[in-house]
Protein backbone atom coordinates (compact mmCIF):
# COMPACT_ATOMS: atom_id res chain seq x y z
CA UNK A 1 0.00 0.00 0.00
CA UNK A 2 1.06 3.27 -1.20
CA UNK A 3 1.53 5.83 1.80
CA UNK A 4 0.04 9.55 1.24
CA UNK A 5 2.02 12.60 0.73
CA UNK A 6 0.40 14.61 2.63
CA UNK A 7 -1.87 13.94 6.36
CA UNK A 8 -5.44 12.74 5.06
CA UNK A 9 -6.97 15.05 7.18
CA UNK A 10 -4.85 17.87 5.28
CA UNK A 11 -6.13 16.51 2.04
CA UNK A 12 -9.28 17.88 -0.60
CA UNK A 13 -10.10 13.99 -0.42
CA UNK A 14 -10.22 13.83 3.00
CA UNK A 15 -14.21 12.86 2.83
CA UNK A 16 -13.38 10.36 0.35
CA UNK A 17 -10.81 8.84 2.11
CA UNK A 18 -13.23 8.27 5.18
CA UNK A 19 -16.09 6.93 3.19
CA UNK A 20 -13.66 4.16 1.82
CA UNK A 21 -12.60 3.42 4.89
CA UNK A 22 -14.81 2.19 7.65
CA UNK A 23 -13.76 3.92 10.68
CA UNK A 24 -15.92 3.63 13.59
CA UNK A 25 -18.32 7.27 14.50
CA UNK A 26 -15.92 8.40 17.33
CA UNK A 27 -12.17 7.74 14.50
CA UNK A 28 -14.41 9.83 11.91
CA UNK A 29 -14.96 12.72 14.00
CA UNK A 30 -11.73 13.41 15.16
CA UNK A 31 -10.74 13.54 11.55
CA UNK A 32 -12.76 15.66 10.36
CA UNK A 33 -12.29 18.09 13.78
CA UNK A 34 -8.44 17.16 12.81
CA UNK A 35 -9.44 18.79 9.06
CA UNK A 36 -11.53 21.76 10.04
CA UNK A 37 -9.43 22.71 12.95
CA UNK A 38 -6.54 21.44 13.14
CA UNK A 39 -6.73 19.82 16.39
CA UNK A 40 -8.87 17.47 18.49
CA UNK A 41 -10.14 16.78 22.13
CA UNK A 42 -9.92 12.73 23.18
CA UNK A 43 -10.71 11.62 26.66
CA UNK A 44 -8.34 8.82 27.14
CA UNK A 45 -10.46 7.34 29.75
CA UNK A 46 -10.15 5.58 33.52
CA UNK A 47 -7.14 3.71 33.41
CA UNK A 48 -5.19 6.55 31.56
CA UNK A 49 -6.44 9.14 34.17
CA UNK A 50 -5.39 6.18 37.25
CA UNK A 51 -1.63 6.97 35.11
CA UNK A 52 -1.88 10.49 35.09
CA UNK A 53 -1.66 10.44 39.11
CA UNK A 54 1.50 8.01 38.46
CA UNK A 55 3.16 10.14 36.36
CA UNK A 56 2.41 13.49 38.89
CA UNK A 57 3.73 11.46 41.34
CA UNK A 58 7.11 10.27 39.36
CA UNK A 59 7.41 13.77 38.55
CA UNK A 60 7.58 15.35 42.27
CA UNK A 61 11.64 14.33 42.73
CA UNK A 62 12.26 16.88 40.06
CA UNK A 63 10.15 19.28 41.08
CA UNK A 64 10.59 19.88 44.01
CA UNK A 65 13.86 21.29 42.96
CA UNK A 66 14.02 24.98 43.02
CA UNK A 67 13.26 26.66 39.58
CA UNK A 68 12.56 23.21 38.10
CA UNK A 69 9.02 23.16 36.10
CA UNK A 70 9.97 21.70 32.68
CA UNK A 71 10.94 17.89 32.12
CA UNK A 72 11.98 16.20 28.65
CA UNK A 73 12.34 12.88 28.28
CA UNK A 74 11.19 11.26 31.74
CA UNK A 75 9.68 8.36 29.55
CA UNK A 76 12.99 7.17 29.90
CA UNK A 77 12.55 6.87 34.02
CA UNK A 78 8.49 6.62 34.69
CA UNK A 79 6.65 3.50 33.34
CA UNK A 80 3.15 5.84 33.86
CA UNK A 81 4.63 8.43 31.50
CA UNK A 82 5.64 5.70 28.65
CA UNK A 83 2.55 4.11 28.69
CA UNK A 84 0.96 7.53 28.31
CA UNK A 85 2.96 8.65 25.66
CA UNK A 86 2.42 5.32 23.88
CA UNK A 87 -1.39 5.04 24.38
CA UNK A 88 -2.97 2.40 21.84
CA UNK A 89 -6.45 3.90 21.28
CA UNK A 90 -4.04 7.72 20.23
CA UNK A 91 -2.19 5.56 18.07
CA UNK A 92 -5.33 4.30 16.42
CA UNK A 93 -6.82 7.94 15.55
CA UNK A 94 -3.55 9.37 14.41
CA UNK A 95 -3.13 6.20 12.48
CA UNK A 96 -6.47 6.77 10.49
CA UNK A 97 -6.30 10.83 10.66
CA UNK A 98 -2.70 10.69 8.86
CA UNK A 99 -2.29 7.23 7.18
CA UNK A 100 0.77 6.66 7.88
CA UNK A 101 1.61 5.00 11.71
CA UNK A 102 2.91 6.92 14.52
CA UNK A 103 5.28 6.92 17.28
CA UNK A 104 6.18 9.17 20.09
CA UNK A 105 9.15 10.48 20.16
CA UNK A 106 9.83 12.89 23.20
CA UNK A 107 8.07 14.21 26.12
CA UNK A 108 8.15 16.73 28.07
CA UNK A 109 6.45 17.53 31.65
CA UNK A 110 5.18 20.83 32.78
CA UNK A 111 4.48 21.47 36.31
CA UNK A 112 3.38 25.30 35.94
CA UNK A 113 2.06 26.74 32.86
CA UNK A 114 4.59 27.30 30.46
CA UNK A 115 3.65 30.99 29.10
CA UNK A 116 5.53 29.67 26.02
CA UNK A 117 5.14 32.62 23.04
CA UNK A 118 3.10 31.39 20.05
CA UNK A 119 4.51 29.46 17.65
CA UNK A 120 3.70 26.26 15.62
CA UNK A 121 5.90 22.89 16.11
CA UNK A 122 6.65 23.36 12.06
CA UNK A 123 9.24 25.80 12.93
CA UNK A 124 10.68 23.26 15.79
CA UNK A 125 10.63 19.51 14.25
CA UNK A 126 9.16 19.10 10.16
CA UNK A 127 9.31 15.64 8.22
CA UNK A 128 9.52 14.81 4.45
CA UNK A 129 6.81 14.72 3.26
CA UNK A 130 6.23 17.64 5.35
CA UNK A 131 3.65 17.79 8.44
CA UNK A 132 3.93 14.18 9.81
CA UNK A 133 4.21 15.38 12.87
CA UNK A 134 1.73 16.57 15.93
CA UNK A 135 1.62 17.47 19.25
CA UNK A 136 -0.63 15.29 21.96
CA UNK A 137 -1.09 17.29 25.07
CA UNK A 138 -2.21 15.20 28.19
CA UNK A 139 -3.68 17.26 31.29
CA UNK A 140 -2.08 15.04 34.28
CA UNK A 141 -5.10 17.36 36.13
CA UNK A 142 -8.21 19.59 35.36
CA UNK A 143 -6.73 22.51 33.42
CA UNK A 144 -7.60 25.90 35.52
CA UNK A 145 -8.52 28.93 33.73
CA UNK A 146 -5.85 31.16 36.30
CA UNK A 147 -2.97 28.09 35.50
CA UNK A 148 -1.97 30.10 32.19
CA UNK A 149 -3.87 27.01 29.80
CA UNK A 150 -2.29 25.77 26.48
CA UNK A 151 -3.75 28.58 23.73
CA UNK A 152 -4.11 27.70 20.03
CA UNK A 153 -6.25 29.21 17.06
CA UNK A 154 -8.40 27.40 15.67
CA UNK A 155 -8.08 26.73 11.50
CA UNK A 156 -4.28 28.23 11.95
CA UNK A 157 -2.99 24.83 10.52
CA UNK A 158 -4.44 25.99 6.87
CA UNK A 159 -1.92 28.81 6.82
CA UNK A 160 1.63 28.41 4.91
CA UNK A 161 4.31 27.22 7.06
CA UNK A 162 6.32 29.51 8.49
CA UNK A 163 9.61 29.42 8.73
CA UNK A 164 13.13 30.76 10.30
CA UNK A 165 14.05 32.58 6.82
CA UNK A 166 10.51 33.74 6.25
CA UNK A 167 11.03 36.11 9.20
CA UNK A 168 14.27 37.11 7.59
CA UNK A 169 17.02 34.87 9.51
CA UNK A 170 19.57 33.55 6.86
CA UNK A 171 21.96 31.74 9.19
CA UNK A 172 22.86 28.07 8.68
CA UNK A 173 22.68 27.78 13.09
CA UNK A 174 20.10 30.56 14.29
CA UNK A 175 20.39 31.01 17.68
CA UNK A 176 17.55 31.44 20.53
CA UNK A 177 17.61 35.09 20.27
CA UNK A 178 17.00 35.09 16.67
CA UNK A 179 13.70 33.15 17.17
CA UNK A 180 13.19 35.33 19.84
CA UNK A 181 13.39 38.88 18.16
CA UNK A 182 12.71 37.74 15.03
CA UNK A 183 10.42 34.42 14.66
CA UNK A 184 8.05 34.79 17.56
CA UNK A 185 7.31 38.64 16.81
CA UNK A 186 6.06 38.02 13.16
CA UNK A 187 4.59 34.60 13.80
CA UNK A 188 2.30 36.73 16.04
CA UNK A 189 1.63 38.90 13.50
CA UNK A 190 1.03 36.96 11.08
CA UNK A 191 -2.02 35.11 13.47
CA UNK A 192 -3.40 38.41 14.59
CA UNK A 193 -3.56 39.30 10.68
CA UNK A 194 -4.97 36.04 9.97
CA UNK A 195 -8.31 37.32 13.05
CA UNK A 196 -8.49 33.96 13.86
CA UNK A 197 -9.52 33.92 17.61
CA UNK A 198 -7.43 32.47 20.58
CA UNK A 199 -9.40 29.58 22.58
CA UNK A 200 -7.87 28.22 26.15
CA UNK A 201 -7.45 24.75 26.42
CA UNK A 202 -9.70 24.10 29.68
CA UNK A 203 -9.87 20.40 29.27
CA UNK A 204 -9.74 17.80 32.36
CA UNK A 205 -7.71 15.27 33.71
CA UNK A 206 -7.01 12.51 31.26
CA UNK A 207 -8.02 14.19 28.29
CA UNK A 208 -5.49 14.79 25.24
CA UNK A 209 -5.89 17.90 23.46
CA UNK A 210 -3.76 16.83 19.74
CA UNK A 211 -2.78 19.36 17.27
CA UNK A 212 -2.05 19.62 13.94
CA UNK A 213 2.47 20.73 12.99
CA UNK A 214 1.40 23.51 12.18
CA UNK A 215 -1.68 24.54 14.70
CA UNK A 216 -0.58 28.01 16.04
CA UNK A 217 -0.41 27.21 19.86
CA UNK A 218 1.37 28.65 23.01
CA UNK A 219 1.25 28.96 26.61
CA UNK A 220 -1.04 31.63 28.12
CA UNK A 221 -0.36 34.17 30.90
CA UNK A 222 -0.70 32.50 34.47
CA UNK A 223 -3.48 35.29 36.37
CA UNK A 224 -4.01 33.00 39.28
CA UNK A 225 0.13 33.22 40.54
CA UNK A 226 1.01 29.90 42.43
CA UNK A 227 -1.17 27.28 40.61
CA UNK A 228 -0.14 24.10 39.07
CA UNK A 229 -1.04 22.83 35.40
CA UNK A 230 0.57 19.30 35.38
CA UNK A 231 0.75 18.42 31.84
CA UNK A 232 2.15 15.54 29.73
CA UNK A 233 3.36 16.69 25.95
CA UNK A 234 3.90 14.01 23.90
CA UNK A 235 5.85 14.86 20.17
CA UNK A 236 4.85 12.31 17.11
CA UNK A 237 6.64 11.47 14.17
CA UNK A 238 4.92 9.17 11.52
CA UNK A 239 6.92 6.25 9.96
CA UNK A 240 8.97 6.50 6.89
CA UNK A 241 9.61 10.16 6.82
CA UNK A 242 12.65 11.99 6.93
CA UNK A 243 12.92 13.73 10.10
CA UNK A 244 14.51 17.36 10.99
CA UNK A 245 15.08 20.02 12.56
CA UNK A 246 13.62 22.99 10.46
CA UNK A 247 15.92 25.88 12.29
CA UNK A 248 19.25 24.56 11.33
CA UNK A 249 17.77 23.12 7.78
CA UNK A 250 17.39 25.05 4.68
CA UNK A 251 14.81 23.79 2.97
CA UNK A 252 14.73 25.85 0.11
CA UNK A 253 18.02 23.97 -1.19
CA UNK A 254 17.64 20.75 0.16
CA UNK A 255 19.71 20.63 3.09
CA UNK A 256 18.14 19.57 5.95
CA UNK A 257 19.72 18.46 9.78
CA UNK A 258 18.28 14.99 10.12
CA UNK A 259 17.36 13.67 13.26
CA UNK A 260 17.49 9.94 14.31
CA UNK A 261 14.37 10.62 16.82
CA UNK A 262 13.44 7.34 19.67
CA UNK A 263 10.60 5.96 19.66
CA UNK A 264 8.98 6.23 22.87
CA UNK A 265 6.85 2.76 22.70
CA UNK A 266 9.69 0.44 21.30
CA UNK A 267 12.73 2.59 22.94
CA UNK A 268 14.90 1.54 19.37
CA UNK A 269 15.24 4.65 17.55
CA UNK A 270 14.23 4.98 14.27
CA UNK A 271 15.96 5.47 11.25
CA UNK A 272 14.89 8.12 8.50
CA UNK A 273 13.40 7.39 5.47
CA UNK A 274 12.53 8.72 2.03
CA UNK A 275 10.12 6.82 -0.33
CA UNK A 276 11.12 3.64 1.60
CA UNK A 277 14.64 4.27 1.54
CA UNK A 278 16.55 4.54 4.74
CA UNK A 279 18.58 8.00 4.45
CA UNK A 280 22.16 8.89 4.65
CA UNK A 281 23.17 10.53 8.14
CA UNK A 282 25.79 12.47 8.85
CA UNK A 283 27.93 11.33 11.76
CA UNK A 284 26.83 14.31 14.18
CA UNK A 285 23.21 13.69 13.90
CA UNK A 286 23.61 10.25 14.95
CA UNK A 287 26.27 11.21 17.96
CA UNK A 288 23.23 12.90 19.20
CA UNK A 289 20.76 10.13 19.04
CA UNK A 290 23.61 7.31 20.54
CA UNK A 291 24.37 9.80 23.29
CA UNK A 292 20.44 10.42 24.11
CA UNK A 293 19.50 6.62 24.52
CA UNK A 294 22.93 5.64 26.08
CA UNK A 295 22.43 7.58 28.64
CA UNK A 296 18.25 8.19 28.76
CA UNK A 297 18.44 10.85 31.29
CA UNK A 298 15.47 12.76 31.83
CA UNK A 299 16.73 16.70 31.33
CA UNK A 300 15.48 19.51 33.54
CA UNK A 301 15.06 23.07 33.45
O1 LIG B 1 2.19 23.33 27.29
C1 LIG B 1 2.34 24.44 26.81
O2 LIG B 1 2.00 25.47 27.42
C2 LIG B 1 2.92 24.62 25.43
C3 LIG B 1 3.61 23.40 24.93
C4 LIG B 1 4.09 23.61 23.53
O3 LIG B 1 3.88 24.63 22.96
C5 LIG B 1 4.83 22.57 22.82
O4 LIG B 1 5.23 21.56 23.41
O5 LIG B 1 5.02 22.73 21.59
Amino acid sequence: MTLPQRPWFETEDCEAYISGAGFDPQTVEFIRHMAEHGYAVVDLGDEARALCDRASADMARYFRKPGISRVQDAWYRSRAIRRLAAWPRMRELLRAAYGRDPFPFQTLNFLTGSQQPLHADTVHFNSVPERFMCGVWIALEDVDEGAGPLVYHPGSHKLPVMTMRDTGVNSPAPTPEDYERSFVPRFAERIATSGLPARHALIKKGWAFVWAANLAHGGSAITKPGSTRKSLVVHCYFEDCLYYTPMTSDETVGRYSLRVPANVRTGLWTWPKLDGRPARMRLKHVFGGVIRDVLRLPFAN
